[in-house]
């Protein structure tokens, strides 16, 4: 680094100093912690941002959100050039960025760091950053860090996209990395004209949804989501959405709505009662990165039948698999090809899902929990499908698969048009231009959701007869020190503290179809406890043991 790039830093970082006796950590979802903690780490997040890009040559992403936790809580977290998150191999430098006490210190890691990555600062590299947040108040000025942040790296442009959904500035990123138009407008185009030619290749004779089943309800966590959903509305023709908790509404953001609170607490969101009794209904998470679907059971105030993200999994594995088996029956096309379908989940995926998909006989892997081990995995098949329990996933197309299904499709366009199998490769592409290839997202998921559902002539009820999901009950422990826990096998095993699983397993086995693990969260300071048994009381005190077993292990 030159005296010039030097004194840039010095200079405003000693704007930004770092809060008190604070360590924050870049999580499976950046940092987090709440806003009045995060100007520092935000603005060295510009920083970090500024040199990824100086490394790839490539456009990267800051996205301002703490996705489904409270309001007072905020975030950041970089998308790397493939819209994916950041590097793993650069978190320790990320996680010693944000906690250098002074900008001394900071200038020092900085110059290290560059050496040891061949960073130049020539004058002559330029890099981009896009810069976006979700509609939390603390998000303006904390994206004003960011910006300094870019701004102190000569070379560095920071482009300010507003409030966006946490996956539109994911998506954005991917798309101006390959060279695509890649604006909002430009999101919105793809999803709705890829949506709109699913619908149209929807087979006549499959029957339509009655009139009560034609809406979709959708509760959007008072946040960024249902903004997004209603402008993409307008471009469905034929899809009629309701939105209710957008942020504009008024209420407080996550509180008592949102996919978190639906999928953890099984109970409506708030402005969803009793009226809604067999309505077709989904919920976002506050930066529409997750998407649960439910239904208000008209029996009991609040209580719902919640179809998950494995459910939503499921229905996405049963389309993909009818249209390649579609493609598989065609004859005579060239460059015969068996596309390889893998299933992504994690130890949270509910076991009734696991079974189900692997009678279907599909290839189902387990990884732990963080979106970018879901995403790596799923990304090593020709279509990877890969969702957490609670509603976040997409479905990956390998870049090879995706030519040949447009040199097949061309192929079958020429010599017969109108076939089962060109609808089938037509359907394909479609479907991987509708849902998002950098990360997951609620709104991409929502209307491949609709439009499958309409596909299979399909209610919600039918839907979730699929399978039926067996009991489950999430709790969290506070413990003095949450990495005090070290698991394995994808965090189903606890290696350390010795003694904790072998313990677990003898509280499990007294269960039918028991199945308990444990494991530190990534996002809060909390071990979070996953029971599963053949009555909702059976899991509700499997889980209470084990997370008192945790509390003596660890309290
Ligand atoms: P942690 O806090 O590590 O459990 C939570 C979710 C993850 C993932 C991340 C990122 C659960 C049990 N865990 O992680 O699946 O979504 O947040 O937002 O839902
Ligand atoms: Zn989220």
């Amino acid at each position: 680094m030159n005296e010039q790039q030097q004194s840039l830093i010095l200079e405003s970082s000693s704007r930004f100093l770092p809060p008190q006796g604070v360590k924050l950590s870049y999580g499976t979802a950046g940092f987090r912690a709440d806003a009045s903690l995060l100007q520092s780490t935000v603005y060295r997040v510009g920083i970090l941002a500024a040199l990824r890009s100086l490394k790839t040559q490539s456009v990267i992403g800051v996205m301002i959100t703490a996705s489904h936790n409270k309001v007072s809580d905020n975030g950041v977290k970089i998308a790397d050039p493939n819209g994916g998150m950041l590097s793993q191999h650069w978190e320790p430098f990320a996680d010693a960025l944000a906690n250098a006490p002074s900008p001394q210190e900071l200038i020092q890691l900085i110059n290290e760091f560059v050496k040891k990555e061949g960073i130049q600062f020539d004058g002559v590299k330029h890099a981009e950053i896009l810069l976006g947040r979700d509609t939390r108040p603390s998000g303006e000025a904390l994206l004003e860090a960011a910006k300094e942040g870019v701004a102190s790296i000569v070379g560095a442009v920071a482009m300010d996209l507003g409030i966006l959904t946490t996956p539109q500035l994911h998506w954005m990123v991917w798309a101006r990395n390959k060279g695509m138009k890649a604006s909002e407008q430009d999101y919105v185009e793809q999803l709705s004209s890829s949506f709109r030619c699913l619908m149209d290749l929807i087979p006549s004779q499959r029957s339509k949804f009655d009139g009560t089943n034609d809406k979709l309800v959708v509760d959007g966590a008072n946040g960024v989501g249902g903004l997004k959903l209603k402008v993409l509305e307008k471009l469905l023709n034929g899809l009629l959405i309701e939105v209710r908790n957008s942020s504009e509404d008024g209420g407080v953001l996550n509180e008592g709505v949102g996919a978190d609170y639906v999928q953890k607490e099984k109970v409506a969101p708030h402005g969803f009662g009793s009226s809604d009794a067999g309505i077709r209904c989904a919920s976002l998470d506050g930066d529409a990165d997750r998407l649960v679907y439910f239904t208000v059971n008209p029996e009991s105030s609040g209580a719902i039948d919640l179809v998950d993200g494995d459910k939503i999994l499921s229905l996405f594995a049963l389309f993909i698999r009818e249209q390649l088996s579609i493609l598989n029956e065609r004859e005579g096309t060239k460059n015969n090809h068996q596309a390889r379908l893998g299933i992504v989940q994690t130890a949270y995926a509910n076991g009734a899902s696991t079974n189900y998909l692997k009678q279907l006989g599909l290839e189902i892997n387990l990884t732990p929990t963080g979106v970018k081990y879901l995403h790596e995995k799923a990304a090593e098949f020709d279509i990877g499908i890969y969702f957490e329990a609670n509603g976040h996933g997409t479905i990956l197309f390998s870049e090879s698969f995706v030519g040949w299904l447009e040199a097949t499709t061309n192929e079958l366009s020429a010599r017969s048009k109108g076939s089962d199998a060109e609808k089938a490769a037509l359907r394909l592409l479609a479907t991987s231009r509708l849902i998002n290839q950098a990360v997951g997202d609620a709104l991409s998921g929502v209307l491949l959701v609709e439009v499958i559902l309409q596909h299979m002539g399909w209610s919600i009820h039918r839907w979730n007869e699929l399978y039926h999901d067996l009991p489950s009950r999430q709790l969290k422990v506070k413990v003095a020190d949450r990495t005090a826990v070290i698991t394995t096998n994808a965090e189903t095993v606890v290696v350390s503290p010795p003694g904790l699983q072998e313990a677990i397993n003898n509280e499990t086995g007294k269960y039918s179809q028991g199945r308990c693990f444990v494991r530190p969260s990534g996002t809060e300071d909390v071990v979070r406890v996953y029971a599963e048994a053949s009555s909702q009381e059976a899991a509700d005190s499997l889980a209470n043991s084990v997370a008192k077993l945790v509390d003596q292990f660890l309290g």
